[in-house]
């Protein structure tokens, strides 16, 4: 109960911070696209609780549904700012709670008409296990959000159980590799061709892949040696401030 009185405090005080964490195409080392990640940092501006802790209170307390929507806006703003300068498209991740919320397609209208031709800067990331919990219920969501125009990624695949059956029936345009699975591919044979597998997979069905949580040189060459197409983690960058990530761009070319 103490995390969720905070939280509620930090939502009416501007508290909450999104940061962006760049993806960069393994081809040719270009940064286009970035994800959105959620920070809420106390006065010295270190972690006060990751979201790993604060996201599932906001989820059961129903608090995700203005948190949820405050990052939408955020992002949104951010993506329409960046748009005129360096265009970056965003992603969003979003929650179980949120993307079954009777208001999130009109929220997602709203902000498409607040900022027009928005869409091909924006994507969208659902976790595996939410799509899971109502299959044809997800399918009728993300078909609305496709036929927004918006792009849609499947977030920590490999962790959940979705059956391969559905994975094609679900419109969705990319897979990004759960970060488990990248940690250990440069020294354990079965996590490698795990994530060769998920690839293969992935261009079957003609979908894109990005890899996570990569931090070495060895795991970025083992991933352009399978022609895994984006690339993001530590090696690239940590996610950073909306001004720490203009400035890294400033000086990543
Ligand atoms: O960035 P970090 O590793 O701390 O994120 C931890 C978890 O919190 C990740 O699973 C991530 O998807 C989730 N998360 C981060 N930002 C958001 C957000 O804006 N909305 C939701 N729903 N989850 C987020
Ligand atoms: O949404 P998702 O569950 O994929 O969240 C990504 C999480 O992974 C975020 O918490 C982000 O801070 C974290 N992350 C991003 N890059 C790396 C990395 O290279 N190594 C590790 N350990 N974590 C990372
Ligand atoms: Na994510
Ligand atoms: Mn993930």
């Amino acid at each position: 109960l103490k995390i969720e009185t905070e939280l509620r405090q930090a939502i009416n005080n501007n508290e909450l911070e999104l940061f962006y964490q760049p993806k960069m195409d393994s081809h040719n080392g270009e940064i286009h696209s970035c994800e959105s990640l959620l920070r809420w940092l106390n006065d010295e501006g270190r972690p006060r609780y990751s979201p790993v802790e604060f996201i599932p209170v906001a989820e059961q307390s129903g608090l995700i549904i203005p948190l949820g929507e405050w990052v939408l806006e955020t992002a949104f703003a951010q993506a329409n700012h960046w748009r005129q300068h360096q265009p970056m498209v965003t992603a969003i991740n979003l929650s179980q709670r949120q993307f079954q919320h009777h208001d999130f397609l009109p929220l997602l209208q709203r902000l498409k008409d607040k900022y027009p031709g928005i869409e091909p800067f924006i994507e969208l990331e659902i976790t595996e296990s939410l799509l899971m919990q109502d299959v044809s219920c997800s399918i009728s969501t993300m078909q609305a959000i496709k036929d927004m125009g918006f792009a849609l990624s499947i977030d920590d695949f490999g962790t959940g159980y979705s059956s391969l059956s559905y994975l094609k029936e679900f419109p969705i345009d990319k897979l990004k590799i759960d970060r488990s699975f990248v940690m250990d591919m440069t020294n354990n044979k079965e996590d490698q061709m795990l994530v060769e597998t998920i690839i293969q997979l992935a261009h079957s069905l003609g979908l894109a892949t990005v890899a996570e949580g990569v931090e070495t040189q060895d795991q970025l060459q083992a991933l352009q040696s399978i022609h895994c197409a984006e690339i993001q983690g530590y090696l690239i960058s940590r996610p950073l401030s909306a001004q720490d990530y203009a400035e890294f761009m400033a000086s990543y070319y």
